[in-house]
């Protein structure tokens, strides 16, 4: 039996007592629902939440003094910044084949810009063979635990909105290829959505208050509540490699990364990153930058415009190293931040809109404009506790083809694009005849799955084709 004055105490001492107001209306089965749902939430946390980030909308987040973060170059003779790859891919080798690695993909989000129904890891990735999202990351998985004859257990975040969605669909497919009993689902937490006026958290239905995910940062959170930070401890995994589900280019296993993230001595091994330069200066995606000796990510929302547009004296961008979202994290790294009390990440403010009812009258409100404020936490936004966090430069044909807007940028169509660009490249090296048209565009469709090539070189003259047929769609 619930305790519903103690509940009604706390929720009033936090001046959120309104989520009980149509408690007496409800049937049994809702009311426990509502009970069940407001004691998972952190009720004695609301009123600072409130204080700091709704009310206050705190302003742009970049320090005042922040510089470039130096980057590990591409090519590693590079005389700026010469580096090991040799050694960093033979020290990530040995780690994969001795079981030490996992897979992690944060798949909580809701997909909206794509405008998309579902968990955006079904959605058709595959530029040829429009193969779900989730497939393009198992086939790189499948291709590593080949090669290196290892283990590599697969964590797949998803949140309160798609977790059952997210299940069903890897039952349906045989858990992408996969040993069932080495993907391993947990589901993130959630945040109060508030009333960006009254700072009370909104009512979804009478019966529910109004939540949403806490980020891709509540990940360091999740992978600890939900034990599968002890699961991989007990498998023997020490590092774990974070992705996005959105790109079906990213190297999910990359062992040139995983070795400079645990082997170079510039790195101590907590969390390395990716970044490619910046398309232009507008890209929407967040700038690793350095302040006071650590390195961070600024969030393009957060990056001072005057900063985004300057320029070296060679033209090139001077914030130029987009994060990818591509890290490499330590286990170790991770059980540190969680054992200190109450840890959490900074939260970012979104203005949004969200359906709700109306705390007097209970009825629906459909609104125009924004009426709430959501909180989410950034998992870029744990590099600065590092001691030592590496950034790697890399291609963004080779490795960054994002799916996030139904049109436009980063698009399914530019997704295709880059998909295709990537396969040419590799055909061509391999001998390929591969048609281009006016403007230098690889005039057909191309897909290469990791299961054939995981890079250029493992592209074999003689299993390909020799010429790709103008207006070809050609998956290998
Ligand atoms: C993210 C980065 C951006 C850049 C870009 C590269 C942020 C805030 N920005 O932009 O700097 O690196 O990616 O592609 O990260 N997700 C969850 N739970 C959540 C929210 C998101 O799992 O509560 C997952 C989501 O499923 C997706 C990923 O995080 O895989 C990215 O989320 P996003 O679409 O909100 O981030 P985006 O594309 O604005």
């Amino acid at each position: 039996m619930p305790d519903t004055d103690r509940l009604r105490q706390r929720l009033r001492a936090a001046e959120q007592e309104h989520l009980l107001r149509f408690v007496d209306e409800l049937d049994p089965a809702l009311r426990d629902a509502l009970f069940a749902q407001l004691e998972a939430i952190d009720i004695e946390a609301i009123p600072s939440l409130v204080q700091r980030y709704v009310r206050a909308a705190p302003e742009s987040a970049a320090p005042a003094d922040i510089e470039p973060a130096p980057c590990h170059p591409r090519d590693p003779a590079d005389p700026r910044m010469p580096w090991d790859a040799g050694a960093c891919r033979r020290a990530g080798e040995a780690l994969i084949r001795a079981g030490k690695i996992a897979a992690f993909t944060v798949a909580g989000g809701q997909g909206s810009r794509l405008g998309y129904d579902g968990p955006k890891g079904c959605y058709p990735g595959g530029a040829v063979t429009e193969k779900p999202l989730f497939q393009c990351l198992a086939d790189w998985i499948i291709a590593a635990r080949e090669r290196y004859d290892a283990a590599i257990p697969w964590c797949v975040m998803t949140s309160p909105l798609n977790h059952k969605a997210t299940l069903e669909f890897f039952e349906a497919h045989d858990y992408c290829g996969l040993p069932r009993e080495d993907v391993i689902f947990f589901s993130q937490g959630v945040l109060p959505s508030f009333d960006m006026h009254t700072g009370k958290v909104l009512l979804a239905q009478k019966h529910e208050a109004a939540t949403n995910p806490d980020g891709h940062g509540g990940s360091l959170l999740a992978l600890h509540a939900s034990g599968a930070l002890r699961e991989l401890a007990t498998r023997g995994v020490e590092h774990i490699s974070y992705t996005q589900i959105d790109n079906p280019l990213v190297r999910v296993i990359d062992p040139v990364f995983i070795g400079l993230h645990t082997y170079d001595a510039a790195s101590s091994g907590e969390m390395s990153s990716k970044m490619v330069p910046k398309a232009h200066a507008g890209e929407k995606v967040g700038v690793f930058c350095a302040a006071g000796g650590r390195v961070m990510v600024v969030e393009y929302s957060d990056m001072p415009e005057e900063l985004s547009r300057a320029t070296n004296p060679d033209g090139a961008l001077r914030f130029n190293a987009g994060s990818i979202a591509v890290h490499m994290i330590g286990r170790a790294f991770i059980e540190r931040l969680n054992a200190g009390k109450g840890f959490a990440l900074p939260y970012h403010r979104a203005e949004k809109k969200v359906a709700c009812v109306d705390p007097e009258s209970g009825r629906p409100v459909v609104p125009a404009a924004p009426n709430a404020v959501k909180l989410e936490a950034f998992v870029f936004d744990a590099i600065p506790l590092c001691e030592r966090s590496v950034v790697l430069e890399t291609s963004r044909i080779e490795e960054f083809a994002p799916i996030k807007n139904a049109e436009g940028a980063d698009s399914p169509e530019t997704s295709r694009r880059v998909q295709t660009q990537r396969a040419a490249a590799w055909l061509e090296a391999c001998g390929v005849d591969v048609p281009r048209d006016a403007d230098g565009e690889p005039d057909c469709t191309l897909e290469i799955s990791p299961r054939t090539a995981m890079w250029a070189e493992d592209l074999r003259a003689e299993k390909t084709p020799r010429t790709i047929e103008r207006g070809a769609r050609t998956a290998l």
